[in-house]
């Protein structure tokens, strides 16, 4: 039968401005009417003549209102002329599953439905996100492009009459026929792509021995908690049928919630307490782990719950890359990282004469450099940890290259982290975040640190607090320029710099949903004593920090929401 598509008049919404990774609301903004509609086709006009005859892949961490956007998705493409849909089963696709599928097929690009480490359910958050050819975020560019189209929408292009009923729940292929063009819907297994992504990366024979152990060494018992988030489908798939972990002990929370069983899916000593807890009361885990609900972040622990810091965690790899097949093929380019994150990596990449590159926050920024050959690792203070075989960070990819070296190395990963520490000294490093603060006030603190640093006085001055002294050596805020397109970003993140290379830097989160929330990074290398406890190291630096910004007096907040 062939159906046809319809104009619908709609006027634009406030607000559809895609913040560091796409654009994220509550649910119930999203379940307005014409809200989801308005920014999928306002993706359209920006992508302009390149959607005719195109294909997306579709699919997301499958949180509630995930079926009801595909289906808006579904009827709104074929209306505007994209040839085909890869869509996962049940709607269910991790964010690195999407980026792996669209460089695979070699697709225009990928719609994904997630609002990643954010909670989810009927009241709280939803997301849309557009990644392009490269299987990457969309970079500034485009995600401007997008906002402008929302703003001056007056009209979405759908199929009305096009069956979605149920078209998402069972693998495979419905042609229709909309406007005498074939459009083609494919429904894929959420898996099969990715696992043989990881198969190809890793060296999956190897990594069985750490999980089973052999008759001459014991197995390494991992905690792999997927908090009720997407990564559950891939777990089971990769380290309970591949790798052989037991399904009741070494893996938990593997079945996706469209609510996330309640909980917020974050991946940090906050958030993930549960899986904390678990690994310290049990002194037979070896190594804890933890993913976002869409599956690009992870946290890694060892015994007793021994933390490693994201920062900490990228240098190790950085550190250890050759142990891992795709790297002994593909050679080992650059490094880089977030600004705010912790400068370990550099000492590495200085040691080992590899280019490294401090970029804004946001895994959009590292794309470009990976595209031109520049880049092999790079990751974020906020739990992520990627490598250039896809265009987003990768949880699971993050906890099989730390499996391949302790299967290289044979040590624990607390070892591991001490004798990283002995080699190029410590940068120790805490992020406070203040959630859910009035916008107002947020925006009246950073107004007041971009005064207080451009006041003559400010570099060189001195600040102590518990018998420590930190003078000002610079301060700014952050504006990149990216080395392979010149694009600039500005304004992202202010910094002050303290003579013995200690940094405080203040930004406003671009992923909330609700509110500001305000992060402030406190960084501080040490050469030697690399063993003290890293909040006790910190104190001096973070009561600084509170005391340049005013924060209390500002927010009226006496601590943070979560400390990592
Ligand atoms: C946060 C993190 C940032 C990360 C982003 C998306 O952004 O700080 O490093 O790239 O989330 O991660 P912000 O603007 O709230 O600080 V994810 O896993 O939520 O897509
Ligand atoms: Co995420």
């Amino acid at each position: 039968m062939s159906l046809s598509s319809v104009v619908v008049t709609t006027t634009p919404f406030e607000g559809q401005k895609p913040g560091t990774s796409g654009l994220r609301k509550k649910v119930k903004v999203f379940m307005e009417k014409h809200y989801t509609e308005n920014f999928i086709q306002s993706i359209f006009n920006a992508l302009g003549d390149k959607v005719k005859g195109s294909t997306l892949i579709v699919g997301g961490d499958g949180r509630y209102f995930s079926k009801q956007a595909i289906n808006i998705i579904i009827r709104i493409a074929s209306a505007n002329g994209v040839a085909k849909l890869i869509i996962g089963q049940l709607g269910i696709l991790s964010t690195p599953a999407v980026s792996s599928l669209i460089r695979t097929h070699n697709v225009l690009g990928g719609i994904v439905l997630t609002a990643s480490h954010n909670p989810g359910g009927i009241r709280n958050d939803f997301g849309i996100k557009y990644n392009i050819e490269n299987g990457g975020p969309a970079p500034d560019s485009v995600s401007d492009a997008i906002y402008e189209n929302t703003k001056k929408i007056t009209e979405y292009r759908t199929t009305p009459k096009l069956e979605t009923d149920r078209l998402i729940d069972i693998i495979g292929t419905t042609t229709f026929n909309v406007d005498g063009r074939d459009f083609v819907v494919e429904i894929i297994d959420s898996a099969i792509n990715y696992v043989s992504l990881m198969k190809e990366i890793f060296d999956f024979p190897k990594l069985r021995t750490v999980i089973r152990g052999t008759e001459t060494r014991p197995a390494f018992n991992v905690l792999i908690d997927s908090m009720n988030g997407v990564t559950g489908v891939y777990v089971r798939r990769i380290f309970v049928e591949e790798l052989g972990a037991s399904p009741d002990h070494n893996v938990c929370r593997i079945i996706p919630l469209d609510n996330f069983g309640e909980i917020h899916p974050d991946p940090n000593l906050t958030y993930a307490k549960d899986l904390v807890d678990k690994v310290k009361d049990n002194e037979e885990y070896d190594l804890g782990a933890a993913f976002d609900g869409d599956g690009d972040r992870n946290m890694i622990i060892g015994k007793k719950a021994f933390f490693v810091t994201p920062s900490d965690s990228l240098a190790v790899l950085a550190n250890n890359l050759q142990c891992i097949p795709y790297f002994q093929k593909n050679g080992v380019h650059g490094f880089a990282r977030s600004m705010p994150t912790a400068a370990a990596v550099d000492r590495v990449a200085s040691k080992l004469g590899k280019e490294m590159f401090e970029v804004p926050t946001g895994w959009k920024y590292f794309g470009n450099l990976m595209d031109a050959g520049r880049l092999s690792l790079c990751g974020e203070e906020s739990f992520g940890t990627g490598s250039d075989h896809i265009r987003e960070k990768d949880g699971i990819w993050a906890v099989l290259a730390w499996l391949s070296i302790i299967e290289h190395k044979n040590m624990s990963v607390e070892d591991i982290l001490k004798e990283h520490w002995s080699t190029y000294g410590r940068n120790y490093f805490t992020r406070y975040d203040y959630e859910e603060c009035e916008s107002d006030a947020a925006n009246q603190m950073m107004a007041h640190l971009e005064q207080t640093i451009a006041s003559k006085d400010f570099v060189g001055k001195s600040y102590t607090f518990g018998g420590k002294t930190y003078t000002v050596s610079q301060a700014d805020n952050f504006s990149y320029v990216d080395p392979i397109d010149n694009s600039v970003a500005k304004n992202q993140g202010i910094r002050v710099l303290f003579e013995d290379g200690s940094r405080l830097i203040y930004r406003l989160s671009g992923t909330g949903s609700s509110g500001a929330t305000i992060r402030v990074y406190i960084d501080s290398y040490e050469k030697e004593n690399v063993l003290t406890d890293a909040q006790v190291v910190l104190k001096p630096l973070v009561e600084i920090g509170l005391e340049i910004s005013q924060l209390k007096k500002f927010t009226g907040r006496d601590a943070p929401t979560v400390i990592t």
